[in-house]
């Protein structure tokens, strides 16, 4: 390997003078130096302090099979040599993005049956909202642009990507965000939900915020909702029951097109291949990327519903729309590769009847006393830890985000890779993760809390 020659300290001086991370303090980073993880195999990673780490976020939400996958390295070596790239631009094509397109309508939703690719999930959002600004201009309502989103979301780190996410201090420092994108409340209960209200009530009051969003702009203003089924990012924040369904039928009900974000949720996440198959939602489009290649290789696969699909055939014009690396072959390659393993080892059925009911459980019998814990819930293979000071009245400590932290930093020295969202504790591992797996990752989180806690006494 390239870096061998470097020592540690040659590798951390090289990346404090060079390197501008992302979403990250540069002050803060260049004083405490980084992390340098050199090394994954199977559910583990390594830094190059010599720490094995057990990898409790799956890379950032992505490597849904885990790492020393050797078939996915020789599948993009053999692709490499034989066709490294070629566009798909100007009537090409090339093999391997043609038969992900086909696996992929095999395994989307019924309705579902085109792809248009990109390399990252912020630039398939950015197609999903040109789309479906397009579809209705194509259909003569060119007015009908507006997208509904919600506060907390993620939809990516581009101008678009963060227009439509809901992350307040992204807003802040976009001087300007993408015109005609308004934001409702998130179906976050913990929070939100009102004294005594149910969470089958509280669902249908989340959800009808997007229905009073839609009467206050005008139905024939307003081009979509787009949500994330889970939302990832903004703390792992699961709707109750009764939020999908209700949210399914105001968009059916203004002839507004639904967008759902399955970047994390999509390719075995929630214990289906998509979570609008667990959660029984029908969307116009699916926006995925991370798992499509266990994070092995950057592609993003829009997919694209035949309503949507039908108007571009048949009014034709060209869509003005399209990145270099659209479709490229290496990536597609190894995403063919990686679903065949997937579904080889049975990995989704996995998650829906072992290990995330199991993950669940386990998090609650064996964290769910601690002082510190506030509200644990879990997804498939989604989970979040609320901590808080006071768990009758949901304090929180303050600042917020220093609890979580703090949980974090110990959890990573007691070998497990965390991450903290405000006060909530983020799980979202490799789906190879087995019982033995999570029981491990338990007494790690369990230590770590034990340690925050002390920290924390008397604050
Ligand atoms: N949609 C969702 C739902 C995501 O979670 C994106 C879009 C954007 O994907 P790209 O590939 O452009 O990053 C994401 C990405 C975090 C974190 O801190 C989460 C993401 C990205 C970076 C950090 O949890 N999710």
């Amino acid at each position: 390997m390239t870096y061998q020659n470097y020592s540690l300290a040659q590798l951390r001086q090289a990346d404090a003078a060079h390197h501008l991370h992302p979403f990250t303090d540069h002050k803060d980073l260049r004083a405490a130096g980084s992390r340098i993880i050199a090394r994954a195999d199977g559910p583990f990673v390594y830094d190059m302090d010599g720490n094995e780490i057990l990898d409790g976020m799956a890379g950032l939400w992505c490597v849904n099979v885990g790492y020393g996958r050797d078939e996915l390295a020789e599948v993009a070596y053999e692709q490499m040599k034989e066709l490294p790239y070629y566009n798909a631009f100007f009537r090409c094509s090339t093999p391997t993005p043609v038969l992900l397109a086909k696996k992929l309508a095999e395994l989307a939703p019924d309705g579902i049956n085109q792809v248009f690719y990109g390399s990252s999930g912020s630039e398939a959002n950015d197609t999903a909202l040109r789309l479906v600004r397009h579809y209705w201009a194509l259909e003569g309502k060119p007015e009908k642009n507006r997208v509904i989103s919600r506060d907390w979301a993620y939809h990516g780190s581009t101008i678009a990507g963060a227009s439509l996410g809901g992350m307040a201090a992204m807003h802040d420092q976009l001087h300007g965000a993408v015109p005609n994108i308004v934001h409702v409340m998130p179906p976050y209960a913990y929070e939100l939900a009102e004294a005594g209200e149910s969470d089958e009530d509280f669902g249908l009051r989340a959800a009808r915020a997007l229905e009073d969003a839609i009467l206050e702009a005008g139905p024939d203003t307003v081009a979509a909702f787009i949500g994330e089924p889970v939302m990832g990012a903004g703390g792992v924040k699961i709707p109750p029951a009764s939020y999908w369904p209700e949210i399914q039928r105001i968009c059916r009900k203004y002839d507004v097109l639904l967008m759902l974000d399955e970047v994390i949720t999509g390719y075995g996440r929630t214990g289906a291949w998509f979570a609008a198959q667990s959660m029984g939602i029908e969307p116009d489009t699916i926006t995925t990327a991370k798992a499509l290649t266990s994070g092995y290789q950057p592609l993003s696969a829009l997919l694209v519903g035949d309503r949507i699909a039908t108007t571009l055939v048949e009014k034709g014009g060209e869509f003005f729309h399209g990145y270099t690396y659209s479709g490229h072959p290496v990536a597609c390659a190894v995403a063919l590769k990686n679903l065949e393993i997937i579904e080889r080892e049975g990995l989704v059925a996995r998650v829906a009847e072992d290990t995330g009911p199991y993950l669940g459980e386990a998090l609650r019998q064996k964290l769910g006393d601690h002082a510190l814990v506030g509200e644990i819930r879990s997804f498939g293979l989604l989970a979040a830890i609320e901590i808080v000071k006071d768990k009758e009245t949901k304090t929180r400590f303050d600042p917020v985000g220093r609890a979580a932290s703090l949980v974090r930093d110990h959890a990573i020295a007691n070998g497990l890779m965390m991450r903290a969202v405000n006060d909530t504790m983020i799980l979202s591992p490799p789906l190879i993760w087995t019982r033995e797996t999570i029981d491990m990752a338990c007494k790690r989180i369990a230590r770590a809390l034990d340690l925050a806690a002390r920290d924390l006494r008397g604050r």
